[in-house]
C-alpha cells in the first residue's frame, strides 16, 4: 500500500468500524489514515487482542504529521551545507608555556571546587542501537578492558567511584537509554550491584522513539503488529530531560552543570575538573572538547563558527571541499574534531526549554530489516529505510558563551564504534594499553613498544588504583618489573 489516503484496511474492516470499536484511539487512527499510513493495519484481522491494543498504543505515540514533514523536508530536499560565513573557532590550546599552564592550573582548581560543591552531574548517552558494532543489546555491556574484560559501563562506573573518593563527594549519574535497551541496561547495573556505586545516585531515563520509514515514506513494520521504531537521536535528551523530570531532579540536588559524554569512548576522563573549570570560569552555557582530526575523512563532526555562532558540522554533512580545505601551513582548515564531550549549564537547558524551539532532525539512510507484504522478514542488501535523529550539538546555535578545549587524542578519545578496523574493540584496547604504558614509562619503567609505538604486551590499570599518571606515579611499587602482562 502506498501513501494514498485509504479508508479501507481490508475487506472486513474500515476506518469507521475501527474507530467505533476503539473510541479511545479514534484521533490516532484518524491521523494514521490521513497520513496515508493505513498499511500498518494490514494484518489487523490476524492479531490477538493484546497485539491489537499494543499496536494501537504504539500508533497513539506517533506524530504522523511530523514524520510526513520530516520525510518531505529532510529526504526530498538536497541537504544544505551550513549557510553563512564559516570560520574556525577559537580554541583553548593544550597548555605549552608557563602562562598557559598557570591558567590551566587555575581552571582545574575552579573545576575541583565546583565538583566538591556538588554542582556537577554526569550524563552518559547510551540510547543508540550500536548497529555498527553489530551487537544485540546495550553497547555499554560490551567487554572492553584489556585483561579483566570489564564492560564499558563498569569502566565508567569505576572512574566515577575513583573521582568520588578523591574529592569525597557523590556525583549523580544519569544514563540515557532507549526503549530498545532500557531493561537490559538497568538489569545489568542491578545484577552487578551498580559496580560499587550507590544505586540511588544512578538514574536511567528513556529518550523518545520515532518510526522508521521506507524510501517512499511508508512506515516499516517488523511483524504483523509492530512498527519499526528507532531512538530519536542524542538530541532527544533535550525533551527527555524535561519530560522525565530529570532537570527537576538535578535542580533539587543543586546541580548547575552537566558533564555530558557518549557511552562508547573508553578513554573518557569522566567529570574532568580541568574541563569543568574552564566552563565555569568563563560562565559558559555549553562547552566542547575537541581533538585534531586524524585525517580529513575521519568520522567526527567539526566545530566551527557560523556567522560568529558555534556550530558542529557533522561529518556526513561536510562538503568535500571544506573537508580537505587547508591552511597555508598545510594543516586542515576545519580541524577541530568534536569528540562529543560537553559541559552544559542547567540554566542554558532551561532557556532552551522556555524558548520551546524544536531541534532539527537529520535523516540517516540505512539498511533496516522489515516485515514484507507476503509475511516474510526481508534483510535488505541495499539501503531501504530512513531514520530521523536530532543531534545534541544543534543547540549550539543558541549558545552565547561556549568554551572549546583541545585535548590530546591518545589520552582522551578512543570510541568503540565498529566490530573491526578503525574505532573497534581492538583499537580501543590497544589505546588503553598504550595510555597505561605511557604513564608507566613517564614513571620511569621500561615498557617495550613495536615500531608503530604500540606497547608489546598487556596492561590494565584499575581507575580505583590510579585515575591518572600522577596517581600512578605516587602509588606504584618502584621495583615493579613489566613482564608483558600487568594488572594494577
Ligand atoms: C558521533 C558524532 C560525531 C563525533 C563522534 C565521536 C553525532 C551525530 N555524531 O558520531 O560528530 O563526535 O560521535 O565519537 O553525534 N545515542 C543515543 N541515542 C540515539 C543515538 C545515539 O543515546 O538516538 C548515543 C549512542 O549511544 C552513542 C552516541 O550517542 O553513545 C553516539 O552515537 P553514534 O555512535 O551513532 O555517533 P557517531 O559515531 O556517528
Amino acid at each position: 500500500m502506498t501513501l494514498s489516503d485509504s479508508s479501507i484496511i481490508n475487506k472486513n474492516l474500515d476506518r469507521i468500524t475501527l474507530e467505533a470499536e476503539f473510541p479511545a484511539y479514534k484521533s490516532s487512527i484518524k491521523k494514521a489514515f490521513e497520513a496515508g499510513q493505513a498499511h500498518i493495519l494490514d494484518w489487523w484481522d490476524e492479531l490477538t487482542p493484546t497485539e491489537k491494543t499494543n499496536l494501537l498504543n504504539r500508533i497513539s505515540t506517533i506524530n504522523f504529521p511530523l514524520i510526513k514533514d520530516l520525510f518531505n523536508d529532510t529526504l526530498l530536499k538536497v541537504p544544505q551545507p551550513a549557510q553563512g560565513n564559516i570560520t574556525p573557532p577559537q580554541i583553548i590550546p593544550i597548555p605549552k608555556d608557563d602562562a598557559e599552564k598557570k591558567i590551566a592550573q587555575r581552571a582545574r582548581q575552579i573545576g575541583e571546587n565546583s565538583l566538591q560543591k556538588g554542582e556537577t552531574a554526569i550524563i552518559t548517552v547510551a540510547g543508540g542501537d550500536g548497529t555498527r558494532l553489530g551487537i544485540n543489546g546495550p553497547k555499554g555491556v560490551f567487554p572492553i578492558t584489556p585483561i579483566a574484560g570489564k564492560s564499558i559501563f563498569q569502566l565508567h562506573a569505576e572512574k566515577i567511584c575513583a573521582i568520588q573518593k578523591r574529592y569525597n563527594i557523590q556525583i549523580p549519574w544519569y544514563i540515557m537509554t532507549s526503549e530498545n535497551n532500557f531493561p537490559a541496561t538497568q538489569n545489568y547495573f542491578q545484577s552487578h550491584q551498580f559496580f560499587g556505586l550507590d544505586s540511588r545516585q544512578v538514574r536511567f531515563f528513556n529518550q523518545g522513539m520515532l518510526p522508521v520509514v521506507d524510501l517512499q515514506g511508508n512506515l516499516l513494520m517488523d511483524s504483523k503488529s509492530t512498527i519499526v521504531m528507532s531512538p530519536n537521536g542524542h538530541g532527544g535528551i533535550i525533551i527527555a530531560l524535561r519530560e522525565k523530570g530529570i532537570l527537576d531532579d538535578m535542580k533539587m540536588r543543586g546541580i548547575k552543570n552537566i558533564f555530558y559524554h557518549q557511552v562508547d569512548n573508553v578513554l573518557i576522563k569522566i567529570a574532568d575538573p580541568l574541563f569543568i573549570g574552564y566552563h565555569v570560569m568563563d560562565g559558559a552555557e555549553m562547552s566542547l572538547k575537541v581533538v585534531k582530526k586524524s585525517h580529513p575523512e575521519e568520522k567526527v563532526g567539526v566545530v566551527v563558527n557560523v556567522n560568529g555562532r558555534l556550530h558542529v558540522i557533522e561529518y556526513s554533512e561536510l562538503s568535500k571541499e571544506d573537508m580537505y580545505a587547508k591552511n597555508k601551513d598545510g594543516t586542515l582548515k576545519y580541524n577541530a574534531g568534536n569528540i562529543a564531550i560537553h559541559m552544559i549549564s542547567i540554566d542554558f537547558l532551561e532557556k532552551i526549554h522556555q524558548m520551546g524551539e524544536a531541534i532539527p532532525y537529520h535523516a540517516a539512510i540505512k539498511k533496516v530489516p522489515f516485515f514484507a507484504e507476503d509475511g516474510s522478514i526481508v534483510n535488505p542488501r541495499k539501503n531501504n529505510a530512513v531514520k530521523f535523529e536530532s543531534f545534541i550539538f544543534d543547540i549550539l546555535k543558541y549558545v552565547r558563551k561556549g568554551v572549546i578545549m583541545e585535548v590530546i587524542r591518545e589520552e582522551e578519545f578512543s570510541p568503540v564504534k565498529n566490530m573491526e578496523g578503525e574505532n573497534s574493540p581492538a583499537t580501543s584496547r590497544q589505546d588503553m594499553i598504550n595510555l597505561f604504558g605511557r604513564w608507566l614509562r613517564n614513571a620511569g619503567f621500561s615498557i617495550p613498544a613495536d615500531h608503530q609505538g604500540n606497547v608489546i604486551g598487556l596492561i590494565e590499570i584499575n581507575p580505583c588504583f590510579a585515575l591518572d599518571e600522577e596517581e600512578l606515579r605516587n602509588k606504584v611499587d618502584k621495583h615493579l618489573q613489566f613482564n608483558g602482562n600487568l594488572s594494577l
